[in-house]
């Protein structure tokens, strides 16, 4: 739709940034921190977790700069495994220091913390127990998630259960160290994590009944690749699959009919306790976050023993499913130097749909760009291909407020560089460049890319010269 005036920002957007504990802090096993699954990860060529971006050693330097680009919001998680080292059982008081620290530091900056409880960094010992699998992971999750309220009830505002679990189930190679489970399995910690979700859900109204709490998927609008019927359908079958199934048990507390009959076709569907559905159907989201970097095209599988289930690779790379769909290119849209396709009028589309169904506040919790930069001979970062992209994406954020999504903010990733699930820093995404390499650690000084100071005027002017 055109509309012949622009309608502005409202005044209490959250214009924000994102980050996650583990590709940002380091200090992987300093005060007492336990290990994570992703601590396992050791990729010969690109970085580890260990240093990442220093920022537990440099949150304060971190925060000022935050405050000097005049965000409103800071997405971040915390880290299971610092605060619980063995994920259950005893409290390690020092790494929940660090996050008291954290929180305490945004909020005299005037900067909201929107906190995630579990951003794909399960502790290695509840892995080592069955992770997901074993429902006493469910329970370890509500202890953390309870003494994460009772400590900062009143500071937080804003709670993300978990990020990208859609990711972690259709994506699992870089989620689980050593065996990736079968595709059943994946399903039964999938309900697992959902139960998990619902009973930290429960304890947060107990706990603090004003906080807000949401869910953080990876949502994309899923287009089909022609008119045909055929196709139309294999787009409503993945975009039910990989969307709605984890914002319909968000938002309604129930299974999508479409996930359901495909879950129970394959044999995937878990088991389900007495309570469960109860459980899920009394707590379900106050507000949705949104992860968009792109949409995806397809057309009818084709059955002809090419399409395979989509288990790897990153969260844009797509194959297909024998009688479910078939992933195909969309030839109208440019992509990155990663080969993520470039789509801001998807993301107006993807709000649109995710509003038009559920009617939740949305909360852009990640979109951004990666690419390869480095200091440039005057010692500055001239990443202007990202503040082209960002651009586009928020007019077309815009435009979405404008059709009537609730929008209540965007936070692009990343706040500063940290390590890429799977290239490390040769993909950087931050406004703030960290002079590190992939091994060599360098000065580790944060400088301001050119997108730092666009960013920050978008932000002064409440993005009124989009
Ligand atoms: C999302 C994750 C983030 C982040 C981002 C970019 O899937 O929630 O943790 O990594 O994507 O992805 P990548 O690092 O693979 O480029």
């Amino acid at each position: 739709m055109f509309y012949s005036v622009k309608k502005p920002f409202p005044e209490n957007f959250l214009w924000g940034a994102s980050t996650s504990a583990y590709q940002v802090e380091g200090a992987a096993d300093l005060d007492g921190k336990g290990p994570s699954i992703q601590d396992l990860h050791k990729p010969e060529h690109i970085s580890d977790f260990s240093v990442a971006s220093d920022h537990y050693h440099r949150y304060k330097e971190d925060v000022a700069l935050m405050k000097e680009l005049g965000l409103k919001a800071y997405r971040f998680s915390i880290s299971w495994s610092r605060v619980f080292p063995e994920g259950a059982g005893k409290v390690n008081e020092a790494g929940l220091e660090f996050y008291k620290n954290l929180i305490d530091e945004l909020l005299s900056a005037g900067i909201e913390p929107c906190v995630t409880l579990y951003h794909f960094d399960l502790p290695l010992a509840l892995h080592e127990n069955g992770g997901w699998g074993n429902r006493e992971t469910i329970d370890a999750f509500e202890r953390y998630a309870r003494l994460m309220f009772e400590t900062f009830k009143g500071k937080v505002k804003y709670w993300l259960t978990i990020n990208e679990q859609n990711i972690m189930i259709n994506h699992p190679n870089a989620m689980y160290p050593g065996r990736v489970p079968s595709q059943k399995e994946l399903y039964q910690h999938n309900h697992h994590m959902f139960v998990a979700s619902a009973r930290a859900t429960a304890a947060l109204r107990e706990i603090d009944p004003e906080a807000k709490i949401g869910p953080a998927p990876n949502i994309i609008a899923v287009y089909p690749k022609s008119s045909l019927p055929e196709d139309i359908i294999a787009a409503d079958n993945w975009e039910a699959i990989r969307d709605w199934l984890y914002l319909d048990m968000a938002a309604y507390g129930r299974y999508n009919s479409l996930a359901k009959a495909y879950l129970e076709e394959k044999g995937y569907f878990p088991e389900i306790e007495e309570g469960d559905m109860e459980l899920l159907a009394a707590n379900t989201a106050d507000y949705l976050g949104i992860n968009y970097y792109s949409t995806a095209t397809v057309s009818a599988a084709k059955n002809d023993g090419h399409d395979r289930a989509p288990r790897n690779g990153d969260q844009q790379t797509m194959v297909g499913e024998e009688g479910v769909f078939r992933a195909e290119e969309n030839p109208a849209l440019k992509a990155t130097e990663f080969g993520w396709k470039i789509d801001p009028v998807g993301l107006r589309t993807t709000l649109r749909r995710v509003y038009d169904r559920y009617h939740l506040p949305l909360l852009i919790t990640e979109n951004g760009i990666g690419g390869k930069e480095e200091i440039e001979a005057d010692g500055k970062v001239h990443d202007r291909y990202r503040i082209e992209y960002l651009r586009v994406h928020f007019e077309q954020a815009r435009l979405a407020l404008q059709d009537g999504v609730d929008l209540m903010g965007y936070c692009p990733w990343a706040f500063i560089d940290l390590v890429s699930t799977h290239q490390g820093y040769q993909k950087r995404y931050g406004f703030v460049h960290v002079d590190r390499g992939e091994k060599d650690l360098r000065t580790m000084n944060r400088i301001k890319k050119d997108s730092f100071d666009w960013y920050q005027n978008l932000i002064r002017e409440n993005g009124a010269n989009l």
